[in-house]
């Protein structure tokens, strides 16, 4: 669980960085949503986004990447241990019916008879571990993607754009962006990847993006939580700012027609934002709610990457999808790669 005197470090940061800087226009500060939105691409009632770039066609050209059958798991353990944005609580996962119950004459409603059963729940923001961001996650001003009005997310869950519009997406080509090896090692705290990384790293790889593709950027923020040893050495880390994708990386992602973008960092941006360090996380406005393109966080990308190293083959067949949860603004999952 994140540690009270880590989130106090955090939210003072932001709220020192937050002075009113004015919007623009259309009521954001950065990339205007006319230069770079998707509204109606797909028609004014869409609710998938850029999901719909992940054609049936595209599955298929993305399961002939599979020659190997190695698979990798791309997420973290769902337990208290992992890094979670300030504000949020770690997973919880608590036992309600166990072995040692019924060793102790304690089975209680799961006494059945002869067979015996151990129950577990899970209490968990569903930003809480490796994540999709929704469509109904972020916006700014008063609408979401395609005009839906903020009205719509409510008490009971996202009336328009929850994740039960992904329960069979989320499917096909990933590729690997390993902006650490095209660095030469692991980037600085607050280091802003830019357009000129992804298409460095890319022609290093010898590497394509392809429109429907999933993204994956790897930053090493991930790992680098995880050799934290103490309090004071995770309250340093929140402090600092984090490293994640720049401003100019925006267009790209729209004309390279991806689905998503994922990454091994916290909240994929870099927070703050170098261009407009007033607003909290401003790209997911333009990833979120002007283009339909769906966010990845905390993803783990040690395994695959090192696996790429050796094998030089960046792109693969990707399972990616959500949870089922009807009105869900993200989710988490354990999206698995396989070569
Ligand atoms: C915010 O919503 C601020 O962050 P995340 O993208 O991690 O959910």
């Amino acid at each position: 669980m994140a540690r009270p005197d880590t989130l106090i470090v955090c939210l003072v940061l932001i709220a020192a960085g937050m002075a009113a800087q004015p919007a623009n226009a259309d009521g954001h500060v950065l990339h205007p949503h006319d230069e770079v939105h998707n509204w109606g691409v797909w028609g004014k009632d869409d609710q998938k986004g850029a999901a719909n770039y992940m054609t049936d066609e595209r599955v298929v050209e993305a399961a002939r990447l599979i020659r190997t059958g190695k698979r990798f798991s791309l997420a973290i353990p769902i337990d208290a241990t992992g890094p979670v944005f300030p504000g949020r609580l770690n997973p919880h996962h608590t036992m309600v019916a166990t072995g040692t119950d019924y060793a102790a004459g304690l089975s209680g409603p799961l006494d059945f008879g002869v067979y015996r059963f151990a129950d577990d729940y899970i209490y968990m923001p569903l930003q809480g571990s490796t994540q999709w961001d929704g469509l109904s996650h972020g916006w700014y001003g008063d609408t979401l993607y395609n005009g839906v009005p903020q009205t719509q997310i409510g008490a009971t869950g996202a009336a328009k754009l929850g994740m039960e519009n992904l329960k069979d997406s989320m499917i096909g080509r990933g590729v690997l962006i390993d902006v650490v090896a095209f660095k030469g090692g692991p980037l600085p705290s607050g280091y802003s990847i830019r357009r000129a990384d992804l298409e460095g790293a890319l022609k290093k790889q010898g590497s394509k993006v392809l429109p429907g593709d999933i993204v994956i950027v790897r930053t090493g923020v991930v790992p680098h939580f995880y050799t934290l040893e103490n309090a004071v050495e995770r309250a340093e880390f929140w402090a600092r700012p984090q490293a994640g994708i720049a401003s100019d990386v925006v267009p790209w992602i729209k004309q390279t027609q991806v689905a998503a973008v994922a990454t091994d960092n916290i909240a994929f941006e870099r927070m703050p934002n170098e261009d407009d360090p007033d607003h909290l996380a401003p790209l997911h406005g333009n990833m979120l709610r002007d283009m339909g393109v769906y966010i990845g966080e905390i993803w783990w990308l040690e395994d695959l990457a090192a696996d790429c190293a050796k094998d030089g083959r960046y792109e693969f067949f990707l399972a990616a999808q959500p949870l089922h949860i009807p009105g869900a603004v993200g989710s988490p999952l354990n999206p698995v790669a396989i070569k």
